[in-house]
């Protein structure tokens, strides 16, 4: 083969190539055009090997002719490769419409337990009314839940059918009491505490539960008197319950409260008893060395699960243990 008749070859051979990249449809397409052309069988390849059949001093000029024509394809190639790329990924975009109009996928969202929230809302009022928060073990012993209170030894609070004994001594505390007994133990008087927390009474049925929630309020003040526990007892339940509230106080016993009061409200045009207080029994404030010629004291004490049936008109008791996450949503 001459010089002229090769490069007459080549100028036919790259604008055939060409001409066939440019009409591949896809890359597999593209990919046999690329092989039939410059893989190891394929027509350039073909010529080079021819080289060996042509005279040595054309030889050099025929190889520098032949690489052009490769790099000139392989170019071609790159370039109709890019644009099918371009085609392809044009076509995914409008195959794969993405309408961001449509709402998310949210996640559910968690809610604070009726039972939490009422604590929270309670001890928020007597915070800001000077108390601090207090708590103490839910194990506790015959002292500190009973004695120290000046419930006496046969009180029928202390049956085995009322209270909850882990052994001879320890018992699962019946009331939030032995908190208020534990931090005057602790601290000098005055007091100002509510302590909220579980306790435990052996009572299972539509109305009672073996475990309920407490919160009771402590003050010791010089002068504390009762005049100052109805009127703060006043303003808690007219911030808890709203304005309109009516209660009433009607006298009761407690051990250790004297005298004691217990009251109502009125809920739908009866009379509902939501919580206990008195002075406390200067016994009580003996025990744990407060000086009763200068201190006097009050408390008082609620129940948390009776109170939000209450506020949140919730009928059945049995739905703050079952966390059906239904009846939880609604807080
Ligand atoms: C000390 C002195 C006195 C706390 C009190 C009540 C009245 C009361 C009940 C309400 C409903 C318990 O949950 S309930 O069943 N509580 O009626 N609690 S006075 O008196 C105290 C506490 C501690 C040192």
């Amino acid at each position: 083969m001459n010089l002229d008749s090769l490069k007459k070859k080549i100028s036919d051979l790259a604008s055939n190539a060409k001409t066939e990249f440019g009409s591949a449809n896809d890359k597999l397409e593209l990919d046999n055009i690329y092989r039939s052309y410059l893989g190891k069988k394929g027509e350039v390849n073909i010529l080079l090997k021819s080289l060996g059949s042509m005279p040595q001093e054309k030889r050099k000029e025929a190889g520098k002719l032949l690489n052009n024509l490769k790099s000139d394809l392989e170019k071609n190639y790159a370039y109709t490769n890019s644009l099918l790329n371009d085609k392809a990924n044009l076509s995914r975009l409008e195959k794969d419409k993405l309408d961001i109009s449509l709402p998310g996928f949210s996640s559910r969202k968690g809610s604070i337990h009726p039972v939490t929230r009422t604590i929270r809302d309670v001890c928020n009022f007597f915070e800001q009314m000077g108390f601090d928060v207090e708590a103490g073990p839910e194990a506790e012993i015959d002292y500190y839940n009973f004695e120290a209170l000046n419930v006496p030894e046969d009180h029928p609070a202390k049956d085995m059918h009322d209270t909850f004994y882990l052994n001879n001594e320890g018992l699962l505390r019946t009331h939030t009491s032995p908190v208020q007994i534990r931090t005057m133990e602790k601290s000098e008087a005055p007091h100002r505490i509510v302590c909220p927390g579980k306790v435990y009474r052996k009572d299972s049925d539509l109305t009672h539960t073996p475990m309920f929630h407490q919160i009771e309020g402590l003050v010791v003040e010089e002068g504390a008197s009762f005049a100052q526990l109805k009127g703060l007892l006043n303003d808690f339940l007219t911030d808890f319950f709203g304005e309109e509230v009516e209660l009433r106080f009607r006298p009761s016993y407690f051990p250790f409260t004297e005298p004691s009061a217990e009251v109502d409200i009125r809920w739908k045009k009866n009379w509902l008893e939501v919580l206990g207080c008195g002075m406390v029994h200067p016994n009580v404030l003996k025990n744990v060395g407060v000086d009763t010629k200068k201190y006097s004291g009050f408390a008082f004490g609620l129940g948390v699960e009776r109170m939000a049936m209450l506020k949140y008109d919730i009928p059945d008791l049995r739905a703050f243990f079952e966390n059906d996450i239904r009846f939880l949503d609604q807080f």
